[in-house]
């Protein structure tokens, strides 16, 4: 029978969830104990697959000494890991560096990596010898390339690299100890566990080194979007057999794309926002959902969607019908009256020339960044204002259908 490991990271235990929209009743309590309860799955996780270890790959908790209910979690799951003999190895990273004192310093059956130099834990354990080997953050930005540091070294059996880090630039992760899969791959481990990237994501295939990305997910953001969980990670000797994701989220956010085209009212529109939420409740196995939704698309419907506070009054609609699995969490749009583009910019109108004027600013993210930013505070009651304010071209798409329908409302009126 093949041995195993579990391997986690970006717990971020005990820490709010960030970027949210309305909620209704009810959800705080739901929201405020998923991490710590994804943290217990993961304990029952470790027991049912029979893990020899568990590796957590930094931020455990969102700041360097977490919380006293993060604390007292976790020390729970660990005395319950440790009646089975299963041992615990943990780095520190960006947002739970090793300052002072560990919260995980002095229980019994964790070793915690000491900062800066990566060092080195050989386990001798009934069905063989297995190191793992680790650094700690010793401060939030950490720029030096600490993947070039680690050595194999000559023990017998499986060796674990576990470090936090960047493998590259990412969209919304500060790039801290910066290195790459060569550098990795050249310090010849078994298994690279990683952490810092939000989801889940393989970089390399022989050895395997993987972000197990976040136990939980955070916010609506695309990164956290879908399933999150860790990774159990099957060896024998000094070979990883096979690895695979394992589930442990309690609140799962996901997004949905809903097209206007064709919707004649009201009653299609929410027909059409139903049906497509029903999709991903149906993949999420009974956990709570916060959806997102974003309109698309060119239709009549448009007008309605652009009266004040319509797209917010939607949404309580539909939520207020919800049952315990679904939150409707934001419905934004970047839909467009029912005109053709392509029509439009070979004609000689002014909306041609509007057109033109936005199709420049797609190509200029900087000068994009500027332009939106002014709008946002001019149009707080819009679609516009909606979106997030990361989402630059889905701003920019819902600023010209705003400028296409005030000039075509002109044109009508005229
Ligand atoms: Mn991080």
């Amino acid at each position: 029978m093949p041995r195993r490991f579990i391997h986690a990271a970006d717990l971020h235990l005990d820490s709010p969830f960030v970027g949210i929209g309305t909620l209704r009743e009810g959800f705080a309590e739901t929201m405020r104990d998923a991490s710590l309860e994804a943290w217990d799955a993961l304990i029952d996780c470790c027991l049912e697959e029979e893990a020899e270890f568990l590796v957590l790959s930094g931020d455990l908790f969102d700041r360097a000494d977490g919380t006293p209910r993060g604390r007292s979690r976790v020390r729970r799951g660990i005395e319950r890991l440790q009646e089975r003999g299963i041992r615990v190895f943990a780095v520190h990273g960006n947002h739970d560096p090793l300052s002072g004192r560990s919260p995980l310093a002095g229980l019994e059956g964790v070793h915690v990596f000491r900062k800066d130099v990566p060092t080195s834990e050989t386990l001798d354990l009934p069905g063989g010898p297995v190191t793992v080997h680790g650094v700690s953050f010793g401060k939030r930005e950490v720029s030096e390339n600490l993947a070039l540091k680690f050595a194999r070294g000559d023990a017998p059996g499986l060796h674990v690299g576990v470090l936090h880090c960047s493998l590259g630039e990412r969209e919304g992760h500060g790039t801290y100890a910066p290195c790459t899969v060569a550098d990795l791959v050249a310090a010849r481990m078994d298994y690279w566990a990683l952490g810092h990237i939000h989801a889940y994501s393989e970089e390399h295939a022989e050895p395997p080194v993987i972000y197990a990305g976040t136990l939980q997910g955070r916010s609506p953001k695309p990164g956290e979007r879908g399933p999150h969980g860790a990774v159990v990670v099957e060896f024998e000797g000094d070979r990883v057999l096979e690895h695979r994701r394992v589930e442990l989220d309690r609140v799962r956010f996901e997004a949905v794309e809903v097209s206007i085209e064709g919707l004649d009212d009201e009653a299609d529109l929410e027909r059409a926002l139903r049906s497509a939420a029903a999709g991903v409740v149906a993949q999420a196995d009974g956990r709570v959902v916060l959806l997102r939704a974003t309109l698309t698309g060119r239709g009549p419907l448009y007008e309605l969607l652009v009266r004040d506070e319509y797209l917010t009054g939607l949404r309580s609609a539909l939520d207020d019908q919800e049952a315990d699995d679904l939150v409707w969490e934001r419905i934004t749009s970047t839909a467009g009256p029912a005109v053709d583009l392509d029509e439009l910019r070979q004609s000689n109108a002014f909306a041609a020339e509007v057109l033109g004027a936005f199709d420049t600013l797609a190509a200029d993210p900087t000068e994009l960044q500027h332009v939106l930013d002014g709008l946002a505070k001019s149009f707080t009651d819009t679609a516009l204002a909606g979106l997030p304010t990361e989402d630059l071209a889905g701003r920019l798409a819902a600023a010209r259908e705003l400028a296409l329908g005030l000039m075509l409302e002109q044109d009508g009126a005229a």
